[in-house]
């Protein structure tokens, strides 16, 4: 059975069977406050043992909550399971259930089931973020309210408990969460790029692929998919495209035509060019996020006037090539959320003379793709974390390596190497779990030994 068609018949009789929301991270907590605002009854299973301060406000509202652990009667007894991104969808709890017809979803279907306003997707290996901020402000300046969720952050059904106030949802979203939709179709869908990340959870490049491409999969012909130039499109991928195809890059026949200091932009309705001459975005993979940005925000109704004006005050996000200061003439940059190889591409590219460190948890991504780019670009690469190991061995780079124990040792090994000019960039390429909670404790790290170098610096 569908989730539409699951959800219809559970708000008609609740007390037919229960939903089985899984994981309560972020998502699972919110997923589980909508379901009971809706009257709908509600298991939530964790495989953690959590405290009160997480399940005491469910209960209270009527939830059961079994954490510590997951039983198999719980997933076997339910009408519906609503899974986590972070859980794996062939986890042997939701094979057996789905073997006794249970459906297995997640939160885009639940969203999609819900939802009455248009909706932005977007969706790619890196930008996403950058990309779902620039639309979100370029709608607002146009005087468009917006709600912003996903990958993001916020849970997207965070907007449904809220009333749905705003005029448009731009939402960022991830592969782990596509695996899971069947029916999530956004007005316009933003496929930004697609390079390896995540072989830790993936049978191979092109199962990932796939994910990524599956958000264009349920639009309509009345709906708009914004894609990279680079990625090919051809006459069989095109079959299974069923909205109107738009397509960003340095050809002068896209969309969005990417210049050095301007972006001619062209829909069916209207055309403009977009002025490159004060954004603080630098980098060719800059220049791509904001003509994919600026498209699909012209889609979704905005101006002209505010696209431009959006970009010109937007000075980038926290911890993605983020200068963080300069020390004796070297620059320090963090770019903490490049954790994979194409990230890393992306940054260093903008920088000549580097030192950079690298390492964390591996994803099983392959790094030999940089070599070429060390060798021409970084004197020095410093590597830190589970996989400094692995990348010395696969970087296959003709410049020094050397290993850093931790934050404080690869700042100070680094500070010791760079000269007058150079730059100093932690672009890890790789998660960050293996040291920090996230890739924002490991870019505040190296932010606050850059810092406290600053302090020792006459
Ligand atoms: N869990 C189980 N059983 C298991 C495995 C895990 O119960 O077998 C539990 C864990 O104990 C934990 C919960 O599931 O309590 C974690 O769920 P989750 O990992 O899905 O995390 P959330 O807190 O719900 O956050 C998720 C996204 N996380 C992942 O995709 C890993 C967040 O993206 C997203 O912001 C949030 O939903 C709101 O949509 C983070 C991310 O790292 C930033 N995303 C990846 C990325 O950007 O590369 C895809």
């Amino acid at each position: 059975m569908t989730i539409s068609a699951v959800m219809a018949s559970l708000l008609k009789h609740p007390d037919e069977g229960y939903v089985l929301v899984a994981g309560l991270g972020v998502s699972g907590v919110a997923i589980v406050r909508f379901l009971r605002s809706k009257n709908i009854r509600v298991v939530a299973t964790d495989s953690r043992p959590l405290g009160p301060d997480v399940t005491a406000p469910l209960e209270a509202l009527g939830a059961r909550c079994e954490t510590g652990g997951h039983s198999a009667e719980t997933f076997e007894g339910a009408a519906l399971i609503v899974t986590s991104p972070g859980i794996p969808l062939d986890m042997p709890f939701f094979e057996r259930a789905r073997a006794r017809g249970i459906t297995v979803s997640g939160e885009l279907d639940l969203f999609a089931c819900f939802l009455e306003r248009p909706l932005v997707a977007i969706t790619g290996t890196n930008g996403k973020t950058t990309v779902t901020t620039l639309v979100s402000q370029m709608l607002k300046r146009s005087g468009v309210s917006v709600f912003t969720g996903g990958n993001i952050g916020t849970p997207l059904v965070r907007f449904l408990e809220s009333g749905q106030t705003e005029d448009v949802v731009v939402a960022e979203v991830s592969s782990f969460q596509l695996d899971a939709a069947t029916m999530f179709a956004p007005r316009v869908a933003v496929l930004l790029n697609i390079a390896e990340d995540h072989m830790d959870r993936y049978e191979n490049f092109a199962a990932y692929a796939d994910s990524k491409w599956s958000l264009l999969g349920n639009q309509s012909e009345q709906d708009f998919a914004v894609v990279n130039q680079n990625l090919s499109i051809d006459a069989d991928r095109k079959r299974v495209i069923p909205a109107t195809l738009l397509t960003f890059g340095g050809g002068n026949d896209c969309n969005a035509a990417i210049d050095n200091r301007a972006i001619a932009i062209g829909t069916p309705d209207q055309n403009f060019v977009l002025d490159l001459s004060v954004t603080r975005l630098n980098g060719a993979h800059n220049r791509e996020n904001i003509a994919a940005a600026a498209l699909a925000a012209l889609l979704a109704g905005a101006t002209p006037a505010g696209i431009q004006s959006a970009l010109d005050d937007f000075s980038g996000l926290a911890h993605r090539t983020e200068y963080v200061a300069t020390l004796n003439g070297v620059a320090y940059y963090n770019d903490s959320k490049g954790t994979n190889p194409h990230a890393v591409a992306g940054a260093l590219r903008g920088f000549d003379r580097v030192v950079l460190i690298l390492g964390g948890r591996s994803k099983g991504t392959d790094f030999s793709c940089l070599g070429p780019l060390v060798n021409q670009r970084v004197k020095t690469v410093i590597v830190m974390g589970e996989a400094a190991r692995e990348i010395k061995a696969s970087l296959g780079t003709t410049v020094e390596i050397l290993e850093a124990g931790s934050m404080a040792d690869a700042v100070s090994v680094a500070g010791r190497l760079a000269v007058h000019g150079d730059t100093v960039l932690l672009s890890p390429g790789c998660s960050s779990f293996d040291m920090y909670d996230n890739y924002g404790h490991r870019g505040n790290d190296f932010k606050n030994q850059v810092m406290k170098r600053k302090g020792n610096t006459p």
